[in-house]
């Protein structure tokens, strides 16, 4: 069993170039895998299925494909795509996971997440995640025109954007506390997340493992994890 893992893609109209790297990476090195799982941001900003840019419906049917093809492909929800839902998931094949999510691997099991939530020290961002996670306050939103929507993603991300510039990259890691109060509740060895941007293979205590999946941008990532163990691949995007 072949397991990939990507995350953080950010895709949007600006960078069409990322669009084709991940549909290259669909039609090539993901028929490798029997599974793959998108850990989050896949998308720069998603404001409801019920728009879905012309630009980014190549992405939708070659997830379809690919899903058709016998990979199951497994979605977590991000910062930034926490409005993909059930229309998605059917019009895409892909499975919609929880924030937190533990799977088989040949090496153990692994605990899955965005990244977001362990980063506890970031109040200002977790309390705007709270209302942002809250299902009445999704509904609300999800009936505003899609006008008003890009309007409030175009809002939400002159406020992050201001805000981070002025914190630490401390504050905007996960916490290493958060990281084994997960791990020990998940009763797993390994976690493998995104979110952050620093893709790395953490070495913790007891030989417990913490894999951080990169972003795409002048380079792409994934994870292979197979019998072999797991391996994570930068590579060239053009
Ligand atoms: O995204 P990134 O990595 O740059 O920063 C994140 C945290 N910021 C966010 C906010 C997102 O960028 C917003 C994306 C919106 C897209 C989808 C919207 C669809 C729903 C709305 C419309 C339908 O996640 C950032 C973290 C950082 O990661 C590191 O972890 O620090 O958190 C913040 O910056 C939060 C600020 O500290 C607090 C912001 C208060 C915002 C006040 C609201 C103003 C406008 C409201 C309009 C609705």
């Amino acid at each position: 069993m072949r397991t990939f893992f990507i995350s953080d893609l950010h895709l949007h109209s600006g960078r069409p170039d990322l669009t084709r790297a991940l549909l290259h990476f669909l039609d090539s090195t993901a028929k490798q895998c029997d599974r793959l799982y998108i850990l989050g941001d896949l998308f720069e900003a998603w404001i409801g299925d019920d728009f879905i840019p012309e630009d980014l419906q190549p992405v939708v049917d070659a997830l379809n494909t690919l899903s058709r093809s016998g990979c199951e492909v497994f979605l977590q929800h991000g910062n930034r795509d926490f409005l993909v839902g059930k229309r998605f998931a059917e019009l895409t094949g892909v499975q919609i996971l929880g924030d937190s999510e533990i799977i088989k691997l040949a090496s153990g099991p692994a605990l899955l997440m965005h990244g977001d939530q362990l980063c506890t020290d970031d109040h200002a961002y977790q309390a705007l995640r709270q209302q942002l996670r809250n299902p009445q306050w999704q509904q609300a939103v999800l009936t505003k025109s899609v006008i008003e929507r890009l309007e409030m993603a175009k809002q939400l991300r002159m406020a992050s954007e201001t805000q981070t510039a002025g914190k630490s990259t401390e504050i905007m890691d996960v916490s290493q506390q958060a990281v084994r109060e997960a791990m020990t509740e998940a009763n797993c060895d390994l976690l493998i997340h995104g979110h952050t941007h620093r893709p790395a293979v953490h070495t913790l205590e007891q030989g417990q493992r913490r894999i951080v999946l990169g972003d795409w941008d002048s380079s792409g990532w994934y994870l292979d994890a197979s019998e072999q163990g797991e391996q994570l691949i930068e590579f060239n995007i053009n």
